[in-house]
C-alpha cells in the first residue's frame, strides 16, 4: 500500500477488544465497518480480557469481517498472533521492545508505533515504522498507564518539523472533538470507545468520519 492510500485507511482508526464492546464484539465490528470506520486493530488488553485459543478464535472471527469490507486487520503487540493470521500489520507502544528488530520480524506487514514526541516519531520513521500513532491527545479513561495528556499541538509540532507520515490522534477522541485534530495535521483519528461503547457503532463511526473530513477540508 502506497503512503497516500495509507493516509486514506487512517480516517476512522477503531480499535478494540472484547472487554471494550458490552455487546458481540463481531456485531459491533461489523457495525462500525458499515458506518465508514477505514482501519481496525484488535487488542483485547485489561482485566476479564480472553487468552489463549478464545482470543485467537476471536482475533480470527475479526479478520474475517474487515475482510469482507476490505478493511486493513491491524494487531497490538503480538508477533505471533499476528503471523499466525497473517494479518495486515503490528501496532507496538514504545515499550514493546526494540523497534529495529521488530520491523524486522515482519517483512511487508504495515508497522505502526505509538510516539509522544519529535524525537520518537523520528526514530520510528527511521526504522521503518509505516505510520504514528500519537496521544493521548484528549483525557482518556480507556487506557490508565498514558503519558500525560498533550493535546493536539503535537500533531502540528510534528508536520512542522517535517514528518510526512501518515499520523492518527488517539486518546478521548470523538464526533464532537476530531475536526480539531486533523485540523492540526492529523490523517485521522484512532478511537476506542467512541465507537465501541455508543449504542449505534455505526452511526458513531460515521459522525467520526464526517468531523475528520472537516477538520482536514479547514487544513
Ligand atoms: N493509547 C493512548 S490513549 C488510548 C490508547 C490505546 C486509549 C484510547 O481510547 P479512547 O476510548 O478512544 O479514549
Ligand atoms: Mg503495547
Amino acid at each position: 500500500m502506497n503512503q497516500y492510500m495509507l493516509k486514506e485507511k487512517m480516517k476512522v482508526y477503531f480499535i478494540m477488544g472484547s472487554t471494550n464492546c458490552s455487546t458481540d464484539a463481531e456485531e459491533v465490528l461489523e457495525k462500525a465497518l458499515k458506518g465508514g470506520a477505514t482501519l481496525f486493530q484488535f487488542r483485547e488488553k485489561g482485566t476479564g480480557c480472553l487468552e489463549g485459543g478464545s482470543r485467537t478464535e476471536l482475533a480470527m472471527a475479526l479478520q474475517k469481517v474487515c475482510r469482507r469490507y476490505n478493511v486493513p486487520f491491524i494487531i497490538n503487540d503480538d508477533i505471533q498472533l499476528m503471523k499466525h493470521l497473517d494479518a495486515d500489520g503490528l501496532h507496538v507502544g514504545q515499550e514493546d521492545g526494540d523497534l529495529a528488530e521488530i520491523r524486522k520480524a515482519i517483512p511487508g506487514k504495515l508497522l505502526g508505533v505509538s510516539v509522544h514526541n519529535l524525537k520518537e516519531a523520528r526514530h520510528a520513521l527511521e526504522v521503518g515504522a509505516d505510520y504514528l500513532g500519537v496521544g493521548p491527545i484528549y483525557p482518556t479513561g480507556t487506557k490508565t498507564d498514558t503519558r500525560p495528556v498533550m493535546g493536539y499541538s503535537v500533531i502540528r509540532e510534528l508536520r512542522e518539523n517535517g514528518i510526512d507520515a501518515p499520523i492518527v490522534g488517539i486518546g478521548g477522541i470523538s464526533a464532537s472533538n476530531a475536526s480539531g485534530v486533523t485540523q492540526a495535521g492529523a490523517d485521522g483519528v484512532a478511537v476506542i470507545t467512541a465507537i465501541s461503547s455508543h449504542q449505534e457503532p455505526d452511526e458513531a463511526a460515521y459522525e467520526l468520519l464526517k468531523s475528520v473530513e472537516k477538520g482536514k477540508e479547514s487544513n
